[in-house]
Formats: C-alpha cells, sequence, structure tokens
C-alpha cells in the first residue's frame, strides 16, 4: 500500500525513498496529534495556535530546506512532502511554515550579512523567533514594482522607512519583519532593498485583517511603517538582493511549497469524499456504487496523480541543481496544482451534498483556503504571463508590454 493512500494509482510511493516518506509520515502524525483534532474549532473561531510555531520547530519544518545556522537542511523534496502533509490539515497553517522558512528566513538566508544570519536563522528555525516578509502593499499586490514604501539613507548612514504593507502572514507575531522598500537608487524595481527590521522599533506596528472567509486559522496583517529608523546594517547586503529580483527568489521558495501543498489539501478532500460515499446511502444503496461518483472519483485521483507527478519533476530538479528551476518551471507548478487543487476541494464538498457545508468535513475547509493560496504567491495571470513570456520572449503584464 502507498503512503499516500488509495489516491495513489501511478506507484507514486514508489518515487520516493524509505527516508524521505518516513519525514513525511512525521509529520503526518504530528498533524494528526496537533492539528487535526482542533482544526474544525479554531477556523470556526478564528483563532491561530501561536504556540504551533515552537511544535513545528521542534519537528524541523521551520526553514526545512536552508542549509547551516542551525537551520535542518534537509532536500527540497522533503521539504514539499513536509509542506503536503501540513497543508493536508490547513492551508492556513502550512503557510506559517512558508512565511518562516521559504520567505523570513531564506531573505536572510539568501541575502543577508554573516551577523544577520547569526543573529536570526537558528532562533528562526527553533520557532523561538518569528519572522515576516513585507513586500505587498494595499496598492501593489501582482506589480511590486509599484510599491511606494521607501528607504533613505540619512548621511550619518542610517535608514529611514516609511509606508505600508498588507496581507502580511504572521507579523503581528513576528521578532523581525523583511521589509522590501525603494531606495530610489536607480528608479523603477531595480532600487528596491530589502531590510532586516526588529519589530519593537519605534514607528513599526502590525494590525490582523479580520473578517476573512479562508485561512481563517492563520493571522495576515497590515504593516504601518511611520519613520522607522535603522542602523546602515539593517539594509540586506548581498548583490543578489539588488532589485525585484531579491524578493522573487524568496517566492520562488514559497510557490515550490505551494506546488506540494496544495495536493495535501487535495488529497484529504479526496480522502474525505471517498470515505463518505462508502458510507452515505441514498436510493437504497451506498453513493461509491452509482456511476456519476465513481466518474467523479476517478477524475479526481488522476489529477492528484498529475499533480503529484509535476510536483516530485520538479522537487528532483531542485534537488539535483537548484539553478536549474526557472521561474516558468515553478510556475507551471503552481499554477496548475493550485487549480486543480481547488477543483477537486469544491467537487468533494458539492458530493458530500448539504453536510458538506459544515466543518465536520475538510472539502470546503479546503477550498475556502485555496482561494488565498490561488490568489498569493503569484495568480493564476501571473503564472500564466510569467509562461507565456517563456514561450514567446514577450512580456505581456502591461498593456505597455
Ligand atoms: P521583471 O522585470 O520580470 O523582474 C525584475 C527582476 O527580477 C528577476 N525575476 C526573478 N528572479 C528570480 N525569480 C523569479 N521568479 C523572477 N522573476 C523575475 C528578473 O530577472 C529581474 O532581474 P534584474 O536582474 O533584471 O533586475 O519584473 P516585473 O516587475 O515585470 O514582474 C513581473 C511579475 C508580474 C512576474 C512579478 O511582479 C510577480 O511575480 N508578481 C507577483 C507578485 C507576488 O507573487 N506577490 C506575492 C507576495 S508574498 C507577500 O508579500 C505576502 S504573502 C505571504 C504571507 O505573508 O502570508
Amino acid at each position: 500500500s502507498s503512503f499516500l493512500g488509495p489516491v495513489d494509482l501511478t506507484g507514486l510511493d514508489g518515487l520516493f525513498s524509505a527516508e524521505e516518506k518516513q519525514r513525511a509520515l512525521d509529520v503526518r502524525a504530528f498533524v494528526d496529534e496537533h492539528i487535526r483534532p482542533h482544526i474544525a474549532d479554531w477556523y470556526e473561531r478564528a483563532i491561530f495556535p501561536q504556540e504551533i510555531i515552537a511544535g513545528f520547530g521542534r519537528l524541523g519544518v521551520l526553514g526545512m530546506h536552508l542549509d547551516g545556522y542551525g537551520c535542518p537542511g534537509r532536500s527540497a523534496v522533503e521539504y514539499g512532502l513536509a509542506n503536503q502533509e501540513l497543508e493536508a490539515g490547513d492551508s492556513g497553517l502550512r503557510t506559517i511554515v512558508s512565511v518562516q522558512g521559504s520567505l523570513a528566513m531564506s531573505a536572510i538566508h539568501k541575502h543577508g550579512s554573516e551577523d544577520q544570519k547569526n543573529e536570526w536563522l537558528q532562533k528562526m528555525a527553533s520557532g523561538e523567533a518569528v519572522g515576516c516578509f513585507g513586500l505587498t502593499e494595499p496598492a501593489a499586490g501582482s506589480d511590486p514594482a509599484a510599491m511606494t514604501t521607501t528607504a533613505r539613507q540619512e548621511p550619518g548612514g542610517d535608514w529611514v522607512l516609511g509606508g505600508a504593507k498588507r496581507w502580511i502572514g504572521l507579523a503581528t507575531l513576528a521578532d523581525v519583519a523583511v521589509i522590501w522598500a525603494q531606495t530610489g537608487e536607480h528608479g523603477d524595481g531595480r532600487g528596491v532593498r530589502g531590510f532586516v527590521v526588529p519589530t519593537d522599533t519605534p514607528g513599526f506596528s502590525a494590525e490582523a485583517i479580520s473578517q476573512k472567509l479562508s485561512m481563517r486559522a492563520s493571522v495576515q496583517c497590515e504593516i504601518r511603517l511611520e519613520d522607522v529608523r535603522l542602523p546602515a546594517d539593517a539594509i540586506l547586503p548581498a548583490d543578489s538582493a539588488v532589485g525585484l529580483k531579491g524578493p522573487f527568489q524568496c517566492l520562488n521558495e514559497a510557490r515550490f511549497g505551494i506546488i506540494w501543498g496544495v495536493m495535501g489539501a487535495a488529497r484529504d478532500a479526496f480522502n474525505a469524499v471517498l470515505d463518505y460515499t462508502a458510507d452515505r446511502e441514498q436510493f437504497g444503496a451506498p453513493l461509491a456504487s452509482y456511476q456519476l461518483t465513481q466518474a467523479k472519483l476517478a477524475d479526481m485521483a488522476v489529477a492528484i496523480n498529475r499533480g503529484y507527478l509535476l510536483a516530485h519533476q520538479i522537487g528532483r530538479v531542485k534537488d539535483a541543481d537548484a539553478e536549474a528551476v526557472t521561474p516558468a518551471m515553478i510556475s507551471a507548478g503552481k499554477l496548475d496544482n493550485c487549480r486543480v487543487a481547488i477543483e477537486i476541494a469544491r467537487e468533494a464538498r458539492e458530493m458530500l451534498g448539504g453536510n458538506g457545508i459544515t466543518l465536520e468535513h475538510s472539502p470546503l475547509r479546503h477550498a475556502n483556503n485555496l482561494e488565498s493560496v490561488r490568489t498569493y504567491e503569484g495568480t493564476d495571470e501571473v503564472h500564466q504571463l510569467t509562461i507565456g513570456r517563456t514561450l514567446t520572449g514577450i512580456g505581456a503584464f502591461t498593456s505597455r508590454g
């Protein structure tokens, strides 16, 4: 039998080593013990269980695929498998791991100074310190080059940051924020630089966004930066972080995790409906005995297998040579696996009938969460246009080309 359960029609189990599968099963055991029994209640009451961050630290999934500085140093495939197990629990809790590890920690790991790495990474890997990543703004979502947050350097060397960020996971709980701002160095997106901002710096404030219909068990926030004064060495100094390619390299890591994560949500929705249709009788027979049910189950299972194969392919390429992972490759995985996962979660809800609208069953919760996952880290359109630019050589993001 496959570690992925009945959905594994194509020998997916054989693609992974015993060690990789064991790590995934360790994460699943954590999800079964610490997330599944509580998630409906957290989701209903919009509670983010803050103590889970330390649990994730002990589990070794924070900055899981980063090396050195107290980070676990696991492979991309192991990181991907961990994401799909976490997201089988809840996308909102998987996103915490992405924000901390793929965004905040990876920004410091890729672009930070030795001092910044030594100060933050070990504490963040253990969950002792929490990080967030401020790129998106109220008026700059798909187009981060339009950001208006500024960083001005004073003659003495200090930086002064001003502006606002929105949709920032973990910001109200964070000890440190990686904030991207226009320095005006080159004009357009090339003047964007990153700053490591301790959140107790005067002028930094964050407020959680309320009334969400998605990701209710996690926290996304608005950040305000009012004359936030930082020392000269708060900037991420690496050449790799000059311009928007700095944050975009971090988004690649988060998007990679999402390619895997959403297949976990899809698998969980599929399992829920497979069990339900076996038990639920209508017109004198289990729903599973009807051809229309089986046709839907078959299409869902085939789509999930395709999604895992795509995630696995990109994961193996990344482990063989991280440089070989192109933006178009990441976009192909993020685009397709998100839209497949949300279709499966919605179909599963429909197959549960009226019972599918409560939190007793996972599919509608997954579908609602996936509304966010499909939109953040690049909408369908951003990924289609990234692939379109690769295929044609013509950028079509704006009407100006
Ligand atoms: P463009 O001219 O394409 O690129 C600017 C520079 O960046 C380089 N680059 C990349 N580098 C690495 N990986 C990628 N995927 C890259 N894409 C582009 C590019 O080579 C160039 O480098 P250089 O050396 O020439 O300066 O930039 P553009 O402004 O035309 O952007 C195009 C577009 C639409 C693809 C990009 O803006 C985009 O991906 N938009 C979507 C933004 C997005 O995903 N936002 C989500 C942010 S996550 C967040 O803030 C909070 S959500 C998580 C949470 O906290 O809960």
